[in-house]
């Protein structure tokens, strides 16, 4: 604990000199501060100085400009993630993208192709959505063994915010479909190659051309200034820094379609055009890294969502997955969004196995990783929605385990 602590300031210090900024937690805070005047108004405002929850780079990432870096969950609270520690995964860095000079251009197999400024897109019709938006690489490392000391790591590589955009449908009945026109090949701006193949009945449903995050402009690292919300599909079609989209009649296959990311079956064979993220949910409280002071009443709590939709109901297990109960579900439930759920324990100070399962309104129950196995064998590690399992052990230290 002591030495996650260390390595945490570590991170904050090294960021926080990296961008020049002066070193104020040192000086120490008023003990009274109803004594003394306060700081001055800020005109862009900061956390506490006292406040250390950072993202982490994952450990898949190979360079700071190529993987993933993942949010803290066990340090956030209800349900939106602040911009500022939104998961990132990117493959050729951050651009540094000027809005005045981007343009998104729509063309293919359409009767009246357009450029559009940025400006011209604010103009459309807006929506605003929470969705949660999860990497299909979430919790991979937890496939075969548990790997992941925190929840942070097992799983972090998923953010919930408020988008807010333009509907694709709006733009797509603007510039006229043609009757092949069946697919949408999406381009970002960035150094990568991240094309994917997007389905016209998708593109036509609920998906968002958007700019803005939790009531400011995109971050950089999420798409400044434009990206693709996709509700409830995998990170990786949620195209950002977008600057082109190319109506087609069939899906390209593009390496993000397919053999960038395989799930690859015992048989031999990959799974291609993978989109929905399954129902899934894990506990945030108590979870990996953490202890519990002593016995005694404690609110289990944590985060469950679902690719197809609505969360039906959260239930939780204290003995390993033996029995379970049902969590309570903070309001409001929304559709492809992060659900915050909880369940009262009193933990009596013996060993115990802490576990979540989702349920969505499809009636699909969130699978253990020995279902997942069965089916997919060892290879397929994308696309783990098991159910994460906590031991709380009887000095109150909480570890990742396979249960
Ligand atoms: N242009 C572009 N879009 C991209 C990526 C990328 O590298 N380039 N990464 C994708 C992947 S793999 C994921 S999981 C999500 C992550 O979105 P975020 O960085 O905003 O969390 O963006 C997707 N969109
Ligand atoms: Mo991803």
């Amino acid at each position: 604990m002591n030495r996650r602590r260390f390595l945490k300031r570590g991170i904050v210090l090294g960021t926080t000199l990296a961008a020049g900024a002066p070193a104020r937690a040192q000086a120490p805070a008023p003990d009274d501060p109803s004594k003394v005047l306060g700081g001055p108004m800020r005109p862009y405002g900061e956390r506490s100085r006292f406040e250390e929850p950072v993202r982490m780079k994952s450990a898949a990432a190979k360079t700071d400009e190529m993987g993933g870096n993942q949010t803290p969950l066990a340090d956030l609270f209800g349900i939106i993630t602040p911009s500022a520690l939104h998961f990132e995964v990117h493959r050729g860095g951050v651009p540094d993208i000027d809005p005045r000079k981007h343009r998104l251009l729509v063309h293919g197999l359409v009767d009246r192709p357009l450029i559009l400024t940025i400006d011209e897109i604010k103009r459309l019709p807006a929506t605003s959505r929470i969705l949660f938006l999860e990497c299909q690489g979430n919790s991979q490392a937890e496939w075969r063994a548990p790997t992941g000391k925190a929840v942070q790591q097992t799983h972090g590589t998923m953010s919930c915010s408020e988008w807010t955009g333009v509907p694709l449908a709006v733009l797509l009945r603007e510039i006229g479909v043609k009757k092949n026109g069946s697919w949408i090949i999406a381009e970002g701006a960035d150094a990568t190659g991240n094309e994917r193949s997007l389905p016209m009945a998708k593109a036509m449903d609920d998906v968002l051309v958007a700019y803005g995050q939790n009531g400011e402009a995109l971050r950089p690292e999420n798409g400044y200034p434009l990206r693709l919300i996709v509700p409830g599909w995998t990170g990786n079609i949620n195209v950002k820094w977008l600057r082109r989209l190319t109506v087609v009649d069939r899906p390209y296959l593009t390496r993000m379609d397919g053999v960038g990311q395989p799930t690859l079956m015992p048989d031999g064979k990959a799974r291609q055009l993978q989109f929905v993220m399954e129902a899934k949910s894990v506990i945030t409280f108590p979870s990996g890294g953490q202890r519990l002071p002593g016995p005694g009443l404690y609110e289990v709590s944590g985060l469950a969502w679902s690719g197809r939709g609505l969360v039906r109901r959260v239930e939780v297990s204290t003995d390993g997955g033996r029995t379970w109960r049902d969590a309570r579900l903070q309001a409001p439930v929304l559709r492809f969004a992060h659900a915050r759920f909880s369940l009262d324990w009193r933990w009596d100070g013996r060993e115990a196995v802490l576990q979540s399962r989702c349920i969505d309104e499809t009636g699909y129950v969130q699978p253990t990783l020995r279902e997942l196995v069965r089916v997919r064998g060892l290879e397929s590690h994308y696309f783990n929605n098991a159910i994460q399992s906590w031991k709380v052990a009887n000095d109150g230290n909480v570890h990742n385990v396979h249960a």
